[in-house]
């Protein structure tokens, strides 16, 4: 299979993550997502919605949007829980993490990291704050009272929440404000085949 993806992607990460987790081969093409290349007529052809992760299968068919990938992948590993309880919960998280939490945390991190000074785009900045500042309370609440956000190992819902967390410092966000959040990300960083958001030898 192949993963169309963007270095810098939060969303992308998430999903180079869990393959590598699962030891699942695929092949990488890194896509400037700077330079309009999700834009191309080829690649919209694939993924109209014009960005990565896009995971090709072997058949051709394709995948959108990182959590339905992440969901499709986890399929019969231990990240997908098989409780249908537990199945829904990692969905919760997931839109959770889509709704509340991404729209902030990331968009704030690409503001910071990409766009240049006097950009009008860091007006953005001061209402993302808060509503990111407002999905890390929600998640250190949850992790008060648990190492995991679903049942007692590492899922798709931790992987997903994982992703622009760990990096949410980039974005200006004040990390040791969540202690169990921290804890939380040394929890995953410490899973068996880790790798950080910078690997791109795949
Ligand atoms: N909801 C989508 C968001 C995907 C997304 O925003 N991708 C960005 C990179 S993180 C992108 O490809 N942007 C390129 C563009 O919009 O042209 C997901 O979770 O996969």
């Amino acid at each position: 299979m192949r993963l169309y993806d963007f270095l810098p992607s939060g969303n992308g990460y998430k999903v180079r993550l869990l393959l590598t987790l699962t030891q699942t081969p695929f092949q990488w093409i890194n896509l400037d997502i700077l330079k309009g290349e999700t834009r191309t007529e080829s690649f919209l052809a694939m993924n109209p919605n014009g960005r990565i992760p896009l995971l090709q299968l072997d058949d051709g068919r394709v995948i959108a949007e990182s959590n339905a990938i992440l969901f499709f992948l986890a399929n019969g590993t231990d990240y997908l829980p098989k409780d249908p309880f537990e199945r829904a919960q990692a969905l919760q998280w997931m839109f959770f993490e889509q709704y509340s939490h991404e729209p902030y945390i990331a968009v704030s991190r690409f503001i910071h990291e990409f766009c240049k000074p006097g950009d009008p785009r860091f007006d953005e900045l001061p209402v993302l704050k808060p509503k990111g500042e407002a999905a890390l309370k929600v998640m250190d609440k949850h992790l008060s009272q648990a190492d995991y956000f679903v049942g007692d190992r590492c899922s798709i819902a931790d992987i997903a929440l994982y992703a622009y967390t760990h990096v949410a410092e980039e974005g200006g966000f004040e990390l040791t404000l969540y202690t169990n959040v921290r804890r939380w990300l040394d929890r995953i960083a410490g899973q068996p085949c880790h790798i950080p958001i910078t690997k791109h030898d795949f």
